[in-house]
């Protein structure tokens, strides 16, 4: 736990992003995380869009794949960290140490997220957000990965934060955003708390995204969107549980909305 450690450089308080860097290049280090689970038909045709000099650092995040995900990712030169215990939060935090960039970007290899996004997320956070994220329902972006389910359900989340918490989002859930590494801990996002209850009560894993959204919504921070088109899965699975995240990730938001200040 972060809590009994000392924190990752990444997460030690101080300027956002230091205002005496060097410009026009980059004012924020940025590190792109790439969280994985069997994703190596993904990872083989996206990673190869990624130019390595948009950001400072690529991490892959590796959930135990048996795919050869991991190797694939190692044999290219990328960094890779491979978790110990299951969940994409839980792998978040146990890669947090290892994280450099003033800045975090959490990217999906396995087609729904579109490389030619990142630097335009890395450009609007240079401007002063805190967080951007490339909404799949701003237009004219569009998810060709939706389900009728799916579609609904991210309707329903992005409205009910908005309601609830005075966000302004049209996509409050996607994975593929770029926000400052130091709200992990202003926002409590590191805190198991957060998650204990609607984790045991649905069995299910969380991802702290919609939070993510929630908090920085609550607390005016500073966030942009920018379109960015969702296109469908290339290869492998998908993670998500629809029911039991959908469950969760309600009781949330409905919670923070009561509880969290
Ligand atoms: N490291 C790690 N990655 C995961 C885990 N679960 C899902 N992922 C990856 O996170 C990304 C987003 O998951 P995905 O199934 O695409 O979710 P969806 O697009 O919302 O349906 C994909 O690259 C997954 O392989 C996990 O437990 N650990
Ligand atoms: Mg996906």
């Amino acid at each position: 736990m972060l809590g009994t450690q000392p924190l990752p450089p990444a997460l030690r308080p101080g300027p956002a992003c230091p205002p005496q860097a060097p410009r026009p290049a980059r004012r924020c280090t940025v590190t792109l995380l790439v969280p994985v689970l069997n994703e190596i038909v993904g990872m083989k045709a996206v990673m190869p869009l990624v130019r390595r000099e948009w950001v400072d650092q690529i991490l892959v995040l590796d959930g135990r794949s048996t795919d050869g995900t991991a190797e694939w990712a190692r044999e290219n030169g990328y960094e890779v960290h491979v978790q110990t215990r299951p969940g994409i939060r839980q792998g978040y935090m146990e890669v947090l140490p290892h994280v450099r960039g003033d800045v975090l970007v959490t990217f999906s290899p396995d087609g729904n997220s579109v490389p030619e996004v990142l630097p335009q997320l890395v450009a609007k956070i240079d401007e002063g957000y805190d967080m951007v994220i490339a909404s799949r329902y701003k237009p004219p972006a569009r998810s060709a990965d939706d389900d009728l389910v799916t579609a609904f359900g991210n309707w329903l989340f992005t409205r009910t934060v908005n309601l609830l918490h005075g966000g302004r989002y049209t996509d409050a859930m996607v994975i593929y955003r770029a926000y400052r590494t130091n709200l992990i801990r202003d926002l409590e996002l590191d805190q198991d708390r957060w998650y204990w209850t609607p984790e045991t009560l649905f069995r299910c894993r969380l991802s702290w995204e919609p939070l993510l959204s929630a908090r920085a919504a609550r607390r005016n921070l500073k966030v942009a969107e920018i379109p960015g088109d969702e296109p469908p899965r290339v290869g492998g699975e998908r993670k998500l549980q629809v029911l039991r995240w959908g469950a969760s990730y309600y009781f949330q938001f409905l919670r923070d909305w009561v509880l969290w200040r």
